[in-house]
């Protein structure tokens, strides 16, 4: 299976993922391993690798940490041509749809292609949008290029529905590292109601809720980075097994259980709708949003109610702003 297909797998089974950012210049090397093992065992879903500015000569080295300390996929998140490498899985080949420098829409990735292919390494074809986070972020001072405002949903949507129709296989909405606001909730939601390409958010996501709101708007993965440097209390990461904890009990506490909990009885509810609705005909309108108890609630009274066929409001569960999974439920 490739990571490709293994991101889709985690998008399928559980709805949502999420995305551990390493920036090679932060990690203790020391610590590093532990850090990388218990963040497996708490649930990451796969490593992103890299930064806009990389000043260390560790970025191979970061790469073969992760792997001999994971079985979670190892995914290059590059800020330049120079941080490819055949020691990670699979690279995010990037394509920042949101600016007009050429460089990095066409440049790049004519001088890194050629490399990428001889290593034999997967790369992800994926629209990068960055989006305004209330600050100049390294992304956009380094790229040269302006984010799309906040406010201006439609320019995100065509920007995402352009690189759908070019052929790429995720979008990733990017308020830059350390964005004081992350992408707009709005703006995934529209974003993910017109375009069926999984969505990746990150910048800014400094708190579980904010995460799962941006799960709740439709995003596929969530991406966080900064905040968990930040909980080391230091500039330099000086104890990364607690910065850890911190990161533990925000998968745990906040993201993971209510996150996953709701996604699988989303799954359950359905697949329950899916069995159900070869007998009696069930539609089920996306067009509400909600919450899934009520969802739940309306379809069991529905079902109760024996009705040859029924229309039942349905939440807005994020996976469902998505055509390809809307089509698989009028099927
Ligand atoms: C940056 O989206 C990532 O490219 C993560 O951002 O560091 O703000 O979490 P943060």
């Amino acid at each position: 299976m490739t990571t490709h297909e293994h991101l889709l797998q985690i998008k399928r089974d559980r709805g949502a993922g999420y995305l551990l950012l390493v920036d090679p210049d932060k990690v203790e090397k020391v610590k590093f391993p532990a850090f990388i093992r218990e963040a497996t065992t708490a649930g990451v879903d796969a490593f992103l690798v890299g930064g806009s500015l990389i000043l260390s000569n560790v970025f191979n080295e970061t790469l073969k940490t992760i792997k001999e300390n994971s079985k979670a996929p190892v995914i290059i998140f590059p800020g330049s041509v120079s941080q490819v490498s055949p020691d990670a899985d699979a690279i995010l080949f990037l394509l920042l749809i949101s600016g007009r420098n050429p460089d990095h829409l066409i440049g790049n990735q004519v001088i890194a292609a050629p490399i990428i292919k001889r290593m034999g390494l997967e790369a992800i074809s994926t629209g990068y949008m960055l989006i305004d986070g209330g600050n100049v972020t390294s992304a956009e001072f380094m790229s040269n290029t302006k984010p799309i405002p906040r406010d201006k949903l439609d320019i995100a949507v065509a920007h995402a529905l352009a690189a759908e129709l070019i052929g790429l296989k995720m979008l990733y909405l990017e308020a830059g590292s350390g964005a004081k606001q992350s992408v707009p909730d709005e703006m995934i939601k529209k974003v993910t109601q017109y375009c069926s390409l999984p969505v990746i958010a990150g910048g800014g996501i400094c708190s579980p809720e904010e995460a799962w709101n941006k799960i709740k708007a439709g995003a596929s993965f969530i991406v966080t980075g900064t905040v968990i440097e930040q909980n080391s209390n230091t500039r330099i990461i000086k104890s990364l097994h607690r910065q850890f904890t911190n990161h533990k009990n925000y998968r745990r506490k906040s993201l993971m259980t209510p996150l996953h909990a709701t996604v699988q009885s989303r799954d359950q509810f359905i697949s329950d709708s899916l069995k159900e609705s070869s007998e009696t005909k069930l539609q089920i309108l996306h067009r509400c949003s909600g919450e899934i108890s009520k969802a739940i609630d309306l379809i069991i009274h529905a079902f109760k109610a024996k009705k040859k066929s029924c229309c039942v409001g349905m939440a807005a569960v994020p996976p469902m702003h998505n055509t390809s999974q809307r089509n698989l439920l009028f099927a």
